[in-house]
């Protein structure tokens, strides 16, 4: 039963019974994420007065400016997530390998581990456009007790059992699903409380935006140019409108309400596309099917792909479902 306006507290006791394996442990997850959220969400709002967005002078393993920001972030939700007897690992966009969470004496806990991009679309912090969080969340493979190992991590996103992200704009946001619908919390800042501000949420029947960084249209496969041609064509619903923030959880958020496609395919410079599969990929593809869309590689539901390396990269497509289904089309032509 969902209840506009109810807390995210309320609204994860009221649906307890709906989290799979539940026995109190994802909702505690859930309620970790949301501390982090809110602690990060401070020091988002403040990055423009307080010199923390200088690069930390260090790159993160995809070669990146590691911004402090990203480094603060990613311990606050490494924090939270430690100590709960939730979570026996982590893996990071901004750690080279996972990390393991001692396991409490009780054999039972620690069942979950959380793959997450703590502060994604980061280089937009300096220029005051939104950025996110992104968090996967499957149950270990191996059995309770014994090592963490990288297949706890290694799995295809569709085992996973949860998955969201938190989007630091006009206002903060928390998406989330676990496989029973999409819900949207809305932070009251003044309170520190999340409200459930938009239930259920799905995509419209059709969609008529498309983001794609058109920067790099020369560089890009046949069929995503014939695609994007097709989306400026004057026809039927056509032109549709063109929107790129450079910020995946804005792009998508703003779609999966609106109705629109984000892609990043493969391209001469990105031969494998930019974002990463198991912490950026399956976690937005969950969320885009339970909100009634679809996503995939171009070719290949991302939610089927065999994962072989923690920071892997894939072609993205995501979005409206006849608006992915119209680009694999045209991707087909040339496959
Ligand atoms: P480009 C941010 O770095 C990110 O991972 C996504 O949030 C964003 O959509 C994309 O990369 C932007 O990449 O190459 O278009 O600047």
């Amino acid at each position: 039963m969902v209840q506009k306006n109810q807390t995210l507290g309320e609204f994860i006791i009221e649906n307890q019974s709906e989290f799979a394996y539940s026995s109190g442990e994802l909702s505690r997850l859930i309620n970790s994420i949301r501390l982090a959220a809110k602690v990060v969400n401070h020091e988002v709002n403040k990055a423009g007065l307080v010199d923390i967005t200088g690069a930390a002078g260090e790159t993160n393993v995809q070669g990146e400016d590691q911004q402090k920001l990203d480094v603060y972030a990613n311990e606050k939700f490494i924090q939270t997530l430690t100590n709960r007897e939730i979570v026996c690992g982590i893996a990071s966009e901004e750690m080279e390998n996972f990390i393991t969470i001692a396991g409490s004496k009780n054999d039972h806990a620690n069942k979950y581990v959380v793959l997450m991009d703590p502060l994604d679309g980061s280089s937009n912090i300096d220029v005051n456009v939104s950025v996110g969080t992104i968090f996967s969340i499957y149950r270990r493979v191996t059995p309770v007790g014994t090592p963490v190992q990288i297949e706890d991590f290694l799995q295809p996103g569709n085992k996973q059992v949860a998955a969201g992200y938190i989007v630091y704009g006009t206002s903060t946001m928390l998406v989330y699903t676990t496989g029973f619908g999409v819900n949207g919390f809305t932070l009251n800042p003044a309170l520190g409380s999340w409200y459930l501000s938009h239930p259920n949420m799905q995509y419209p029947e059709k969609g008529h935006i498309y983001s794609v960084n058109e920067g790099n249209y020369v560089h890009f496969p046949q069929g995503v140019k014939d695609y994007i041609k097709y989306c400026q064509e004057e026809k039927d619903d056509r032109p549709y409108t063109s929107r790129y923030i450079g910020s995946l959880v804005s792009d998508f958020h703003r779609n999966m309400i609106k109705g629109g496609i984000y892609f990043y395919p493969t391209s001469s410079k990105a031969p494998h596309g930019k974002l990463r599969l198991l912490y950026e990929c399956n976690p937005m593809a969950y969320i885009a099917e339970q909100a009634g869309g679809k996503a995939s590689d171009g070719f290949t539901r991302i939610l089927d792909i065999d994962p072989t390396e923690l920071h892997q990269r894939v072609p993205f497509f995501c979005g409206s479902r006849d608006m992915v289904e119209k680009a694999e089309e045209f991707m087909a032509r040339y496959k």
